[in-house]
């Protein structure tokens, strides 16, 4: 069984949304030509999802800006933009990706004492959002990854799914990606590459 998961294509991560990632629009034509391939048994999407006052915005830590350091929880937090706020329009998937194809979407990060990267679970790595029992449940083996942000959100993703799915083969799929930083996209390929995940392209996926 082989699943794509889109990692947080959504308008706050590309130009014109709060938190937007470098070029992160140029991601949609190419998760809609693995969407439309035929190649995937399932299709499943995470959105950021966060509520007005989240612990992770720069706006709840008086005195701090964003992309500073603060403290969510007693722990170390990088603190970001007001963003992905729920039932605005940066929260929505990017209107031109092809969502009516999209199997399940898990909305995460709701709780506002904690972030959440992964879409697998909370970033203190206790509360599990259900991804990972849908995929198992599935019978999914394989799933290749792809997304916003790829040195937070997908990569997070992409290691979480290693670990809480038995088995599963993982991929990330590099054009179908942007990150936040260039140093942070080669850590991220780095670390995930050393865990395991195959680093692939698109158009591997489409020829094979
Ligand atoms: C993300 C920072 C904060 C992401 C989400 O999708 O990569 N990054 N919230
Ligand atoms: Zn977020």
């Amino acid at each position: 069984m082989k699943a794509l998961l889109l990692v947080d294509i959504q308008n706050g991560f590309c130009p014109g949304g709060n938190l937007p990632v470098l070029d992160g629009h140029e991601v949609v034509p190419v998760a809609n030509s693995l969407i439309d391939s035929g190649k995937y048994d399932l299709i499943v999407a995470s959105q950021d999802w966060h509520p007005a006052d989240h612990g992770s915005f720069a706006s709840s830590h008086p005195g701090k800006n964003p992309f500073e350091i603060g403290e969510l929880s007693g722990k170390p937090q990088m603190l970001w933009p007001d963003h992905c706020v729920q039932y605005t329009r940066d929260a929505e998937l990017h209107p031109e990706l092809h969502s009516a194809q999209i199997d399940l979407i898990q909305q995460k990060g709701e709780n506002r004492n904690v972030d959440s990267y992964s879409a697998f679970r909370d970033n203190d790595q206790h509360a599990l959002t259900g991804l990972a029992d849908f995929l198992v449940e599935q019978g999914v083996t394989e799933l290749d990854v792809c997304g916003l942000a790829t040195d937070y959100c997908v990569k997070f993703s992409a290691l979480d799914a290693l670990e809480l799915i038995p088995g599963v083969k993982v991929r990330f799929i590099e054009d179908a990606s942007r990150g936040i930083t260039p140093e942070g996209v080669a850590a991220a390929i780095d670390e995930m590459r050393a865990n395991g995940i195959d680093i692939v392209n698109s158009t591997d996926i489409l020829a094979a």
